[in-house]
């Protein structure tokens, strides 16, 4: 049997906000102690994990000296050397200080968005200095309790200000950077703008610099709204826009659950698995997999290792029976392409001939509306691998 044992060559990352995660919510405080970004990354070193990415106040608590800055940038530098992790991707807290509460790059107030710029720019020139190659948004508060308050359209015109702005930073700096923007529906506010990753994709296209900037959908932030979360990557990844990924484990309609990643829905996590990893013939994606994602409330400091752990080896096991599934011939006989020698040569790019030709066409139409296609038969052997019945 493959070992399951996550290495760095399997890309896995974690933020310093999923392991390091205390254990608050909104009716309860802390569980666990604080955790060093310096050890985290030991922690991290230990489980087999490739890479480690923070918030810049995650890292440099807010409100920090320049000098203070300095010296945690410095240790935490030389923790990444000695423990052989990398910092794939950096992101900003736009959300957490009261100056956030009504958004940031969407803020009514011109104070605040010159704030969230400023802050944002003192961040990626962190992440940068510690390696990060992607830059991730998560709008955490851009949105509204009332939309009473500003039109939507307004909004929207300020966060693309903000993003033009930063691009232009980035390529201005000589940074080698690329953008990923996280989509949610809702919570911390009622609506968040952009609310799903098509959102995402279609506002990236209205850009000035479209080709720095992707996605990193997230799991529980489609499912909480009872989406596929299995087509809004496949429509990034076909578009050559899935920059990252947020993995985690989420029930639908409830609060952002941040759960281990296959605790909830194996199914789901196992066609996101097969999809990400090309194993039905799809290009694969390359970039880290990231674990946004935390314990249970319940858990001590074994107990987070232990969920870190239970990510990866869910991800590797479930990559490996999607492996065993596409190289089922049964299953290969059933999604075969099928092949129709006239109706092939009449579909495609358009042309005067191919309308005739498809206006002419004579279809049994009532003789294929009644084909079987197998599909439950399909289901029940994908069923099966995932039970490792087969
Ligand atoms: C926060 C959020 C995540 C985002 C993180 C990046 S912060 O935990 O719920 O989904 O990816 O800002
Ligand atoms: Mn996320
Ligand atoms: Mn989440």
């Amino acid at each position: 049997m493959a070992s399951f044992d996550p290495t760095p060559a399997d890309l896995f990352t974690f933020g310093l906000w999923t392991v390091g995660n205390p254990g608050r919510d909104p009716f309860g405080g802390p569980t666990r102690p604080v955790i060093d970004p310096c050890d985290i990354v030991e922690g991290l070193a230990k489980v087999g994990a490739y890479g480690v990415n923070f918030h810049d106040d995650d890292l440099v608590r807010f409100g920090s000296s320049a000098a203070e800055r300095d010296r945690i940038v410095r240790d935490f530098k030389k923790a990444l050397d000695d423990h052989g992790i990398v910092v794939p991707m950096a992101t900003t807290n736009l959300f957490g200080q009261p100056i956030f509460k009504d958004g940031a790059f969407s803020s009514s107030d011109p104070r605040v968005r010159a704030f969230a710029l400023a802050k944002t720019m003192r961040a990626m020139d962190m992440g940068v200095e510690l390696g990060a190659k992607t830059y991730v948004f998560w709008g955490g508060r851009e949105g509204t309790d009332t939309d009473a308050c500003r039109d939507p359209r307004t909004a929207l015109g300020w966060m693309r200000e903000c993003m033009d702005f930063l691009c232009e930073y980035a390529v201005d700096q000589g940074y080698d950077l690329k953008f990923a923007l996280e989509a949610k529906p809702n919570e911390p506010r009622g609506d968040i703008y952009l609310a799903t990753t098509g959102h995402m994709l279609h506002f990236i296209t209205t850009l000035a610099r479209p080709e720095m900037v992707g996605v990193n959908p997230e799991v529980a932030h489609e499912t909480m709204s009872g989406l596929s979360f299995v087509h809004g990557v496949a429509q990034a990844m076909e578009q050559g826009k899935l920059f990252h990924i947020d993995l985690n484990g989420q029930k639908i309609g409830r609060y952002d659950q941040d759960l281990r990643f296959g605790s909830e829905d194996l199914k789901q996590a196992f066609l996101l698995v097969r999809l990400l990893e090309g194993t039905a013939g799809g290009e694969r994606y390359t970039g880290p997999r990231h674990f946004d994602a935390h314990a249970y409330r319940t858990e001590d400091r074994a107990g987070v290792w232990e969920f870190a752990r239970g990510c990866m080896r869910t991800y590797k096991i479930l990559a490996e029976r999607a492996r065993a599934f596409d190289a089922d011939p049964e299953v290969q006989a059933i999604v075969k392409e099928r092949k129709d020698a006239t109706c092939d040569s009449l579909l495609g790019g358009y042309s005067a001939e191919k309308v005739k030709g498809l206006k002419a066409l004579e279809l049994d139409v009532e003789a294929i509306g009644v084909e079987g296609l197998g599909y439950e038969r399909l289901d029940q052997i994908l069923t099966e691998h995932l039970m490792g019945a087969r």
